[in-house]
């Protein structure tokens, strides 16, 4: 049976969202000026640090207290072999820290990132700066808002003219690397240029934000990505499978544009990687 959700609800999940990034941000901003205990996961470029796994089981443990019944998908406490537990139930998607290699260098863009998902749909999205106290919010129908000040994508409509967002992400797999490379080229090539910000969450924000056209990444996680993805649509993006698909949170893979005409220019140009599944 599909989960029904009134919009007094809604309103009630986002304050809790904001709530808990707030008091993520507060750990997140503790963590950021002091030393950090790095260490590596899957390759030498995916990092933890255990202010990520510090603030992940404070929320797991906030999330429990008042809501026992949703379920729980987070970036530090998952298992890579094993599949997410994605059901049609109330479904927290976070990422303690998106923009770990950032954390780790110091450099301001760090989001914490906190999706809510009923019927498999986010209807919930928070992304939080909180070294730039940048706090972006957003339910489903309702738009997406900057500090309360709402947003609206780019009106740009050839690629030619964009920013595209693209970045290298984590995995260090030779064909990977390469095919990347092969798509920045092309991405330059055929735009105004190319940015990376180091968090996926805020690459979103950016796009939502029109400050920048498009972003396109092969290799993202659901955690990195619920809560953006719904910020930029509701701000009028159109996100996408970086193939022309419907896009699936599960798939490691996204596009998203300031409109549908950028999002398929740029789906053409592009050479597509499986990233398998989460
Ligand atoms: C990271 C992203 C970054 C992306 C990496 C990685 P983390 O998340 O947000 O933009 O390129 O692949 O997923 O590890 O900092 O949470």
């Amino acid at each position: 049976m599909s989960v029904q959700v009134s919009s007094q609800q809604l309103q009630e999940f986002l304050d809790f969202a904001v709530e808990v990034a707030k008091k993520a941000g507060e750990m997140i901003k503790d963590g950021f000026s002091k030393k950090k205990n790095v260490e590596t996961k899957q390759s030498n470029a995916d990092l933890v640090t255990e202010t990520d796994q510090a603030v992940e089981k404070w929320v797991i443990g906030y999330i429990n207290e008042r809501y026992p019944s949703h379920k729980f998908i987070g970036e530090e406490t998952t298992d890579g072999d094993v599949p997410c537990d994605f059901t049609d139930d109330l479904t927290w998607i976070v990422d303690p820290i998106d923009g770990t290699t950032n954390f780790v260098h110091s450099i301001p863009e760090v989001s914490y990132s906190m999706g809510l998902t009923a019927n498999k749909e986010v209807i919930v999205g928070v992304v939080y700066i909180p070294v730039l106290d940048l706090m972006y919010t957003s339910m489903k129908g309702h738009g997406s808002y900057c500090n309360g000040r709402k947003l609206a994508v780019s009106s740009v409509e050839d690629l030619k003219q964009s920013i595209v967002i693209h970045e290298g992400g984590s995995s260090r797999v030779p064909a990977v690397v390469d095919t990347k490379m092969k798509n920045i080229h092309s991405i330059v090539n055929h735009s105004h240029g190319i940015r990376a910000y180091g968090s996926a969450a805020i690459n979103f924000c950016r796009v939502a934000d029109g400050q920048g056209e498009a972003y396109v990444e092969y290799g993202i996680h659901c955690w990195d990505f619920a809560a953006g993805m719904l910020i930029a649509e509701e701000a009028g993006a159109y996100v996408m499978d970086p193939d022309g698909g419907p896009c699936d949170l599960m798939k490691r893979r996204v596009l998203v544009a300031c409109g549908e005409k950028v999002a398929r220019e740029l789906s053409a140009i592009l050479t597509h990687l499986d990233m398998g599944r989460d």
